[in-house]
């Protein structure tokens, strides 16, 4: 048995907790802003004919996000509001810029290196925005 004091064992219990939580969220080899393969169904927006099936989603830093156009048309996705790019270096590289499109059954994804609040739009289609939330 570890020789624990009853003072340090919420700690302990949360530092394996993070420990934990680290392992199940980590890519390992994921690189930021860039698509791969991984799959992290939890981190996943949906695309329809002409729209996000959600407007917004909150994940981890460094955590990936996967757009999943299975179901949908051509996208364009970039950091912005209203179909309009705007400038975000905080952003992965993927949506800076004119941003990435997209195109059924295509699913891509990329990781969010950078804490904050992203504003994603599709340059195609009016009210198509999206709040990610990485905190
Ligand atoms: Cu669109």
């Amino acid at each position: 048995m570890l020789s624990v004091s009853p003072a340090a064992r919420p700690f302990l219990a949360l530092a394996t907790l993070a420990v934990a939580l680290a392992l199940a969220g980590c890519g390992g080899d994921t690189e930021p802003g860039q698509p791969n393969t991984e799959s992290d169904s939890g981190n996943t927006v949906f695309l329809t004919g002409d729209n996000f099936v959600q407007h917004s989603i909150h994940i981890a830093p460094g955590a990936t996000l996967r757009f999943d156009d299975t179901n949908g048309v051509l996208h364009q996705i970039c950091v912005g509001e209203d179909m309009r790019c705007e400038p975000n270096a905080r952003a992965p590289k993927a949506l800076q810029g004119a941003g990435f499109g997209i195109k059924p059954p295509e699913i891509k994804q990329f990781a969010f290196t950078n804490p904050g609040v992203y504003h994603l739009t599709c340059t195609l289609h009016p009210n198509m925005n999206l709040v990610v939330t990485v905190s």
